[in-house]
């Protein structure tokens, strides 16, 4: 069973969140990534996060866009951590999301990133990070993707006029 559970809103979330899998992907975390939506199919979302971790998930990432629920709601289910990815909506840019997210009430948590590719993909690497408490490979990984993208800004730090 996968270690990460990736779940959104919408088939058209998956753009944004796939780079929260890329992530994983890239630093050897096992994920899952399916549709489950808090408005259109809220049974399936109190199945999922119900079970969840009697699957063996260990995190959840959870990106919608709009009046955005899903990661607290599934939060409200689990004991899991889980993380909320604002998807940028097209009314009001993933301001909506953002909000819709990140202010939960006392008692429940979510771990809000910033609202598209940038929080899917910072999504990843908190999971990872999670993971990597207990599995020395994933630690590892993650060391070795830290030191290669501080040896590209190091390697690229001087400017000069085209
Ligand atoms: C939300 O509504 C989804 O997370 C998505 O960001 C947004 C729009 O969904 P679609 O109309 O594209 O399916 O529930």
């Amino acid at each position: 069973m996968a270690q990460v559970a990736i779940v959104m809103g919408s088939t058209s979330d998956w753009p944004t969140m796939q780079k929260a899998a890329i992530m994983l992907k890239t630093l050897g975390v096992s994920f899952e990534a399916k549709v489950v939506s808090a408005h259109r199919t809220p049974n399936l979302l109190v199945e999922f996060a119900e079970t969840a971790a009697d699957q063996g998930v260990q995190v959840i990432i959870a990106g919608a866009g709009g009046a955005a629920h899903l990661p607290g709601m599934i939060a409200a289910h689990t004991h899991l951590p889980v993380f909320g990815c604002p998807v940028r909506s097209s009314q009001l840019n993933g301001l909506d999301s953002l909000l819709s997210i990140v202010q939960m009430p006392k008692g429940v948590a979510v771990g809000t990133l910033a609202i598209g590719e940038a929080g899917a993909a910072n999504a990843g690497l908190l999971a990872a990070q999670v993971i990597a408490l207990q599995e020395p490979a994933v630690r590892d990984a993650i060391i070795t993707f830290r030191q290669k993208q501080t040896d590209t800004v190091m390697s690229n730090q001087t400017l000069e006029l085209d």
